[in-house]
């Protein structure tokens, strides 16, 4: 079988192991991975000691895996037609959409066990290795490579159906496999994500800040949230999906709930003062299985108390972010 052939069957293989998106990558490191030692050094990352400590390893996916030749490199799409996540009713926290059902992570794992069970199956004998979020790759440079969308100035991928709304995932293998060829920039000379973060993490296209960004400071920071780092928060607890949002507030005209989320649920109760645990023992009413996984109840908690105290004195969400390049001819909300 040829390299052509092995990737035409793997992207057809990633379809029926329930992926929405595939792509194959050559292992070799992307243009834009030359982009990750330098955000290191500029210090963007901030606590996350995980990518800090592996930077090499993530600056080059062939230091950590020798063997590696090709990635078969998946999407799973998670988008619900809700509302926006700061379309909260006033007295409620706002979470990212991406914690709102299944921990991503064992729904995307179990799809890429399935994948490379398959491709073990029908491509020969393979070394290999699967990740979601947590291996030593930086998922979105490889994605991109593989075409399964264009790099957005907030740097998340962006595809045309699925905005920016998917999980990305991969197997890695020593089989040789054609590479994809990646897709065009779709962002053209609109800023409007910039323009739209509340805190000023993105500090130009396509460079996070991420010691900045609501995301990282409600995710990640293990002790309370700096001072300094307040403003623009809003009623944020858990994750922040307002750079994606692209524009005008009609939600993507999807007539089902995304496969990443088909078994979504919104979180039962996201009132603010009743959400979030004292300690892990008593989760009565805590949001979904995603954001659990942070398994971090007190940091939540001290996420939730300056939201209740923002909630009380304003109670309002941010000024919708004006139309982006992307959200005024959006496909992926085109109404059917
Ligand atoms: C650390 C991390 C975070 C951090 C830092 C985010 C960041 N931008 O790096 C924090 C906690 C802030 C975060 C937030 C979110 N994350 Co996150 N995160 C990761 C993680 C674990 C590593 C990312 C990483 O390595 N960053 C390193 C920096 C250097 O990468 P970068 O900022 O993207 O920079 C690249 C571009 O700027 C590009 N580049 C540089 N210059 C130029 C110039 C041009 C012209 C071009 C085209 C490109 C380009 O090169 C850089 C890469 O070297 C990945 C999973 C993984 N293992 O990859 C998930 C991941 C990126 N996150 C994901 C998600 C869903 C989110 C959130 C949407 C969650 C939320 N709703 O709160 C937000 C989005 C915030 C944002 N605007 O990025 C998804 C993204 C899916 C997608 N479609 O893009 C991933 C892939 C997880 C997954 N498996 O699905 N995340
Ligand atoms: S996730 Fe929120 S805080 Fe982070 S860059 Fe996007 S808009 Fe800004």
């Amino acid at each position: 079988m040829t390299p052509g052939h092995r990737a035409a069957r793997a992207r057809i293989l990633a379809l029926e192991a329930g992926f929405d998106l595939a792509g194959v990558a050559s292992a070799s490191a992307p243009r834009e991975l030359g982009f990750f030692p330098e955000w290191i050094a500029h210090g963007y990352a901030g606590e996350m000691a995980y990518l800090t400590s592996q930077r090499d390893r993530r600056a080059d996916l062939q230091t950590a895996f020798p063997w590696a030749r090709s990635l078969v490199c998946v999407g799973l799409q998670y988008d619900t037609p809700g509302p926006y996540s700061t379309a909260a009713a006033p007295e409620r926290g706002w979470i990212a959409r991406y914690a709102w059902g299944d921990d991503y992570h064992d729904v995307v794992k179990a799809r890429l066990e399935d994948l490379r069970a398959r491709l073990a199956a029908e491509l020969g004998p393979m070394q290999s290795r699967v990740y979601v979020d947590t291996g030593p790759v930086v998922e979105r440079a490889y994605a991109a490579a593989a075409g399964l969308g264009a790099w957005g100035k907030n740097t998340c991928l962006l595809h045309p159906e699925h905005g920016s709304w998917f999980f990305l995932g991969e197997v890695i293998t020593d089989l040789e496999m054609e590479a994809d060829a990646p897709r065009a920039d779709m962002c053209g000379s609109c800023t409007a994500c910039l323009e739209a973060c509340p805190t000023g993490a993105l500090i130009a296209p396509y460079v996070l800040d991420a010691t900045r960004c609501i995301s990282y400071l409600t995710i990640e920071v293990k002790g309370a949230i700096p001072e300094s780092r307040r403003a623009g928060i809003g009623r944020h607890v858990f994750g922040c999906d307002i750079c994606q949002y692209g524009g005008s507030g009609v939600r993507p005209a999807r007539g089902a709930a995304g496969a990443g989320s088909r078994r979504a649920r919104l979180p039962r109760r996201r009132r603010l003062p009743s959400d979030v645990p004292e300690e892990p023992g008593q989760a009565r009413q805590a949001p979904g299985p995603a954001a659990q996984r942070v398994r971090r109840h007190r940091q939540l908690r001290r996420s939730v108390t300056p939201a209740r105290a923002r909630a009380a004195a304003r109670g309002r969400g941010p000024a919708r972010p004006r139309a982006c390049a992307v959200g005024t001819r959006p496909p992926w909300r085109r109404r059917p």
